[in-house]
């Protein structure tokens, strides 16, 4: 069967989970204890190299890196989640790597400075939290945009575009970000929030979090 190993409060795990729900794909998940040291276990590293979350094990087929594990799962199975037209696959591709390249390394800086650091010994560093709300101020308009002229990210279908902004945003709440201004977006983030293979993970990104903290 198909193993996702992953971690609870990683966003690159999640989006690897939201997606396997989403296509309907029966899976295990294996939690790897990053804190715990378990990414560099010997068992481990022969799935990710440099014992990072998440990787797959499919049959004995080890990948890593999130995007790439999705597009791969997305692969398997027919459907408008993922076409195979190359001008609409092309599409969901541009804003899924937008989410992530543009959209999840903002956030990611943001809720890095202002609440994992802290837990993991490190110094907050307030020229990368400015750097992080800069980022978004620039590229969460065209997201705005996009989404105030269509109800998916790609156009009209749910598909891996979506997967790949709700996990970028999932920090949100925990890092402090305001995304009222945003009101298509926070409107689109709720619907897909509520959706099955959204909450067969958990109610909400922030809930993992406070059952981390006990
Ligand atoms: N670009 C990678 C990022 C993977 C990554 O850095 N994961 C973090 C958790 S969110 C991790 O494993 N950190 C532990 C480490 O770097 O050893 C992906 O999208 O899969």
């Amino acid at each position: 069967m198909l193993k996702i190993y992953g971690l609870n409060a990683s966003s690159p795990s999640n989006k690897v989970r939201y997606t396997a729900n989403a296509l309907g794909l029966d899976y295990q998940f294996e939690q790897v204890n990053l804190t715990a040291g378990e990414g560099q276990k010997t068992a481990y590293l022969a799935v990710h190299p440099l014992g990072k979350v998440p990787a797959i094990d499919d049959g004995g087929f080890k990948l890593f890196e999130s995007g790439a594990i999705c597009r791969y799962l997305a692969g398997k199975v027919e459907s408008s989640f993922y076409p195979s037209e190359l001008k609409e696959r092309a599409e969901i591709d541009q804003w899924a790597d937008f989410s992530t390249s543009h959209i999840m390394n903002a956030v990611s800086k943001i809720v890095f400075n202002r609440v994992f650091y802290k837990f993991l010994g490190a110094e907050p560093d307030s020229r990368s939290l400015e750097e992080g709300q800069a980022w978004l101020v620039r590229y969460l308009p065209l997201v705005e945009s996009q989404l105030a002229e269509n109800s998916n990210l790609a156009g009209q279908n749910r598909t891996l575009a979506d997967i790949h902004l709700v996990a970028a945003l999932d920090p949100c709440e925990a890092a402090g970000i305001p995304l009222e201004d945003y009101p298509a977006t926070s409107e689109w983030r709720k619907s897909i929030m509520a959706e099955k293979f959204y909450q067969d993970v958990h109610p909400s990104f922030l809930d993992t979090l406070e059952k981390l903290a006990g």
